[in-house]
Parts: structure tokens; sequence; C-alpha cells
């Protein structure tokens, strides 16, 4: 079996919502040395953007949509230690969180992953978290950043609140956000200091501000 075809078996595992098949070809895929990066993309990504297209063509429902998440969150506690893999010395500290409303954390997951590969001390508050659960974390944790996720258009709007109060009570901080339907344009539009439209570019920005507050 060709690489890309064992990738597309996970991938297939999603789709069947079976978490144990995905744990297991995906524990084997790394046995045979296969690349992370397209174990996560082809096995893992792709999927659920499928699974995403099945619920809006009205195919599959809540439920479904929800196994599929829980055979890919599976898959990525398998990928855990090895992205969040780092011998540097912490970069700084981040928090993050999806905002209020929002359930989908994933994505928050993902790139807490990447974050804590990147050397970073990363307090994840999860999801659903109001603009004044932020603020009370930011006081307790004292991070250098906050990442906000978002996955609805609905609780965009909660990006917004939450930005203008850490923006309000602590000046200093940098806020990066991210989700599907963010973009660039609505980043600045809030007033965040970054914008990325996937895990590995969060931690990318984040090492950019580090370096930027570093002076
Ligand atoms: Co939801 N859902 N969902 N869902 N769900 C979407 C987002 C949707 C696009 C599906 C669709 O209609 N095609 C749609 C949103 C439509 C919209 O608003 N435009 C939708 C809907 C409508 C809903 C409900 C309203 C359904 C209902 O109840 N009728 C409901 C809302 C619940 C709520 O939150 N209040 C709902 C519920 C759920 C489940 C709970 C069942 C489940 C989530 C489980 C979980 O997360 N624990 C779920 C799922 C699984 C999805 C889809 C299928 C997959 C999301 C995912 O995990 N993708 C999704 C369809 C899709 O995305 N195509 C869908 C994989 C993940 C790796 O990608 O999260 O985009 P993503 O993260 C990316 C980037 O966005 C970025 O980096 C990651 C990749 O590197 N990123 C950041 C994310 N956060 C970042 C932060 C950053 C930087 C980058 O800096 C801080």
């Amino acid at each position: 079996m060709s690489e890309k075809e064992s990738l597309h078996k996970i991938a297939d595992a999603v789709l069947d919502y079976d978490g144990d098949e995905v744990v297991r070809l995906l524990r084997r895929e790394l046995a045979a040395g296969g690349n992370v990066e397209d174990i996560l993309n082809i096995g893992l990504i792709e999927p659920m953007g499928d699974i995403g297209d099945q619920f809006t063509d009205g195919e599959i429902f809540v439920p479904e949509m929800l196994m599929a998440a829980t055979a890919m969150k599976a898959g990525l506690e398998v990928l855990r230690p090895i992205l969040a893999e780092s011998d540097a010395e912490p970069m700084g500290k981040i928090l993050l969180g999806t905002v209020q409303g929002d359930l989908h954390d994933i994505g928050k997951n993902l790139v807490t992953m990447m974050l804590e590969g990147a050397g970073f001390e990363v307090f994840d508050i999860g999801v659903n978290q109001n603009p004044e659960a932020f603020a009370a974390a930011v006081q307790e944790h004292s991070p250098d950043i906050v990442g906000l996720s978002a996955l609805l258009t609905t609780t965009m709007v909660s990006m917004r609140t939450t930005t203008a109060l850490l923006k309000e009570q602590f000046p200093l901080i940098k806020v990066i956000v991210g989700g599907a339907p963010v973009n660039q344009q609505f980043a600045d539009a809030i007033g965040a200091d970054g914008f990325s439209e996937d895990a590995p570019g969060a931690a990318v920005l984040a090492r950019r501000f580090m370096e930027e507050l570093a002076g």
C-alpha cells in the first residue's frame, strides 16, 4: 500500500466514526516512518472538511459530526506528544480559549500543540469562555499573548467583545484570533493584533510577537 493510500485509510476511519481504527492505523503509519504533517493534514484534517460538507448537504446531523470529532480527537491525542515536543527554553506564555457560545475545540487544541512545540507555555481555558473569563485568566496567569478561537459566524461577535475587554484592561497584551470564519480583515476590524488561518501560522505569529515584545 502506498503512503497516500494508507493516509486515506485513516481519513476513511474518521469518516466511519471509528476512533479505535484511527488510532490503530495512525500508530502503524508512525511506526512505518510516515510524515507527521501529512498524517495530520490528509488523515485527520481533510476528513473533517468532508464531514462539514456532509452536514451542510443534510446527509449527516450533529450526532454524526460529534462522532467524527471524537474519532479525529483520538488520532490527535496520538500525535500530541510529537507535535508538542520541544527542547527549547520557554518562549513565553500564551492563554488560549474558544469564545463564548462556541463549543468547537479541535482547531484550538491543534493550536495548543503547535505552540507547545514552538516552546510556549500554554494555558488552555477551554470552550465557551465569556470575555470576563478570559480577563480573569489573564489576571491569574499573566500571559504575553491571548489566542481566541471561533468556528461559528454567530460567535465571532464574542471575539470582538473579548478583544475589546482585554485591550481595555490589559493594553500591553497581544491578541491573536483564528478559526474557519475569521480573516485578517475581521481581525483588523476588531482591534486584534494578529490573525492566522492555521495552527502552524499561529505559532509563527506568536514567536514574532515575542521578538517584538523583547524589543
Ligand atoms: Co460544528 N459547525 N456546529 N460541530 N462543525 C462547523 C464549524 C460548520 C462549518 C459545519 C457546516 O455547516 N458545514 C458550521 C458553522 C457554520 C457557520 O457558522 N458558518 C457548524 C455548525 C452550524 C454547528 C452547530 C450550530 C450545529 C447545530 O447544532 N445545528 C453546532 C454549534 C455548537 C456550538 O458550538 N455552540 C455545531 C456543533 C459541532 C459539534 C459539537 C458536533 C462538533 C465539534 C466537536 C468539537 O470541536 N469538540 C462540530 C464539528 C466537528 C464541526 C466541523 C465538521 C469540523 C470542525 C473541525 O474540528 N475542523 C465543522 C465543519 C468544517 O470545519 N468544515 C463544523 C478541523 C479543525 C482542525 O479545523 O477548527 O477550522 P478548525 O481549526 C483550524 C483553523 O480554523 C485554525 O487552525 C486550525 C487548523 O490548523 N484555527 C486557529 C482555529 N482556531 C484558531 C485560533 C488561532 C489560529 C488559528 O489563533 C488563536
